[in-house]
Parts: structure tokens; C-alpha cells; sequence
């Protein structure tokens, strides 16, 4: 039988690492990429000619594109089995304050228009899907925070994504349909978005390093729990080799602040950071006195998620998945991969 896997957001970091695993494991891959005016994949770079790998343009709110791909899937492949990774989302938390309607269109269309096309294409039977849920959806409820944690949404993205959780739930129990949410805590790599944090302190390491540039960050007191996400995607196949759909955790069980992360990333290239002054006029100086890091009013966010740590327990012992990656490790590497390739 073939395996088949339809992957949305196709050019994202978690998809990027997901179709490398999954070609390896012989999947045919259509990856759905947006239209975008730079025509480069870079992050689909060392894959990009795969045989077996086919990028089509579409947009997760537009349901001709879906049903098209559906369709070729359907014509072109006889006996096989269809999994769907839907990754695609506007996903920076703090942009989704200046982009409310536009986080929400793409959250919450985008996995309503998943599941109303396999469900009226007749697709039900031999399709399992992935929806990427998020642990902002726990806002500030008490850590650890697990599958049985209520919601408590702070942003619009994260609203966004709690409906797309609950509407899962709901198709899974109206429709008998395979779908299985990952509620994954923050994950990286060095093919991470540079204005995501860990991403952001990687880069300011090199940037400090090479050229003295002061990095510049917003809240430093938030605690996240911070995995690798080429461990984070086999959690995802393995959510769906399941033999009944369930919701999973996926964390280190491990967190820091801000603060630390900053630390711990400086400290790689022997920079003691010391920190003076408080809130908005803190500053973090080298051993020698200079200002390495400034805080920025304009990296606050309107509403702060203070206190995230995921338990993934449940993942461990039914999916036999564990982070094995520490949030050390990963960060050094994600700074030496900054210091070896840095351009100005
Ligand atoms: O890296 P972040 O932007 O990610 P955040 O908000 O934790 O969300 C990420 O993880 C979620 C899973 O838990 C995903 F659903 C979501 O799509 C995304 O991938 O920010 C981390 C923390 C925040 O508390 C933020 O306020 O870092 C704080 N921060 C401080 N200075 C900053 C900055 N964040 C960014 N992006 N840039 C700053 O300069």
C-alpha cells in the first residue's frame, strides 16, 4: 500500500524536518506552499529534487486548491493510505495582535476547509489528520500543563487555535474521522523564523560577536519549555500510527526564562552576562562593562503567556516519544550553526 502524506505549510520549519523523516520512511509527499514573491524554498533546499516530493501551490483557505490536490492524490494512486500534517497558521503570537483577522481566517478556515473537503470528497475511511494545536492555548494556567489543563487563550492566536482543538474534537466524534491534535510546547532549530526567541538570541550571539551589535529583546521574566523540532515531528507520525485518535503533549518538561536563555547563549562564546536596571530600562553588560543586550518596548506583547512547562507523560507512554534533545543542547547548536554562518 502506498503511504501518502499531504502537508500543509510545506516551507515551515516543522514541515521542512517532517518530510525528510517521512521520505525516509518511503512516503509520497504533496506539500501545499503558498505563493509567495521570493520563488526559493531554502528550507527545502537538500530535498527539493526528491522524486517522490511534489510542492503545490494552494493556500489552506482557498478550497479549490485543496480539493484539487485531494483529487490528483485520488487519480494518481490507487491503493494507499493518506496522512495529513496541517502546519500551516500565521504563528507568531505577537503578530497575531496586528494581524487578528488574519491569524483567525487562516486557523480556523484552514482545518474547518481540511476537514469538510476530506469529509465531502469521501475520504474519511483511509485518511488520518494532524492538526498542529499549540500550548498557548494554555495561557496562564498553573504549570505543568497537560491534556486535561483548561484552556485559557491570551492572544488571538491562541483563540484561534482553541477553536481549531475544539473543532477536531468535533469532527472526530460526529463524523468518526482520525484526528489527532498535538498541543506542542514552543520548538526550534536553526531553521527557526528569526523573530522567534530562540532563533533571535542564536542570531544575536554571531551578531555580538562579529560586530558588536546590541540584541534586543522584550519580556525577559516569561518561562518557556523550549524542545527540538526534529524530535517534536516524529511525535507527530507517531500520534497518527495510533490505532484510535487521541490529543498529545509534546514538551521537554524542562523551562526557562527568557533571562536564562540569554545566559546559557552567551556563555557559549565565554560572554558572562550581568544584569542592571529594571523593566523596560534593564540592560544585560559583558564582563568587561558592555551593553550586550537592551530591552525594547516594541517586543511586548499586548497580553503575556508568563509560566509555560509541558508533563508529556501521556506521550511517553503511549507513543513511546520523548524530547531528546535538551533545550542546552539544542541552543548550542542553533549558536554554533549562527557563528559558522554569519553574513552581514
Ligand atoms: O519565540 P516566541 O515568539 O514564541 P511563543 O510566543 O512561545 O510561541 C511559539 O510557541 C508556541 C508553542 O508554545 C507556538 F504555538 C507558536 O506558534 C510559537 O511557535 O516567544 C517566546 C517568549 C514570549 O514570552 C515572548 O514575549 O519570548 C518572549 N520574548 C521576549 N523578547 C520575545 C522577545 N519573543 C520574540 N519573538 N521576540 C523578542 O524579541
Amino acid at each position: 500500500m502506498t503511504k501518502i502524506a499531504f502537508i500543509t505549510g510545506a516551507n515551515g520549519q516543522d514541515a521542512s524536518f517532517l518530510i525528510e523523516f517521512l521520505l525516509n520512511k518511503n512516503y509520497i509527499i504533496h506539500g501545499l506552499v503558498r505563493r509567495n514573491s521570493v520563488l526559493d524554498f531554502p528550507r527545502l533546499e537538500n530535498i527539493r529534487d526528491n522524486p517522490n516530493l511534489h510542492l503545490h501551490y494552494g493556500d489552506v483557505t482557498d478550497t479549490s486548491s485543496i480539493n484539487r490536490i485531494f483529487r490528483i492524490i485520488k487519480t494518481n494512486y490507487k491503493d494507499f493510505k493518506l496522512e495529513i500534517y496541517h502546519l500551516a497558521a500565521q504563528s507568531h503570537v505577537g503578530i497575531s495582535f496586528e494581524c487578528p483577522e488574519y491569524t483567525t481566517q487562516t486557523i480556523t478556515m484552514g482545518i474547518l476547509n481540511i476537514l469538510e473537503c476530506v469529509k465531502n470528497q469521501n475520504m474519511i475511511e483511509y485518511t488520518r489528520i494532524y492538526n498542529a494545536s499549540t500550548s498557548e492555548m494554555f495561557g496562564n494556567q498553573l504549570a505543568p500543563q497537560n491534556e486535561m489543563t483548561c484552556f485559557d487563550p491570551k492572544s488571538p492566536y491562541a483563540c484561534a487555535k482553541v477553536f481549531a482543538h475544539n473543532l477536531c474534537c468535533v469532527y472526530r466524534d460526529s463524523y468518526n474521522m482520525f484526528v489527532c491534535s498535538g498541543i506542542l510546547f514552543n520548538h526550534s532549530s536553526e531553521r527557526r523564523s528569526s523573530n522567534f526567541i530562540l532563533r533571535k538570541i542564536a542570531m544575536g550571539v554571531a551578531k555580538y560577536q562579529k560586530d558588536k551589535k546590541i540584541l534586543r529583546l522584550g519580556n525577559l521574566n516569561a518561562k518557556r519549555d523550549i524542545g527540538s523540532s526534529m524530535d517534536y515531528v516524529k511525535g507527530m507520525y507517531l500520534m497518527l500510527q495510533q490505532e484510535n485518535p487521541e490529543d498529545f503533549v509534546l514538551a521537554t518538561g524542562t523551562q526557562y526564562t527568557i533571562r536564562e536563555f540569554v545566559e546559557m547563549a552567551f556563555q557559549i562564546i565565554g560572554i558572562n552576562i550581568t544584569w542592571k536596571g529594571q523593566g523596560l530600562n534593564e540592560l544585560g553588560f559583558d564582563q568587561y562593562e558592555n551593553i550586550v543586550v537592551n530591552v525594547d518596548e516594541k517586543y511586548f506583547r499586548p497580553n503575556e503567556v508568563n509560566n509555560l512547562l509541558g508533563d508529556a507523560k501521556k506521550a511517553q507512554e503511549k507513543l513511546g516519544w520523548k524530547s531528546n534533545t535538551t533545550t542546552e543542547d539544542l541552543l548550542r547548536e542553533m549558536v554554533e550553526y549562527e557563528l559558522n554562518n554569519y553574513h552581514i
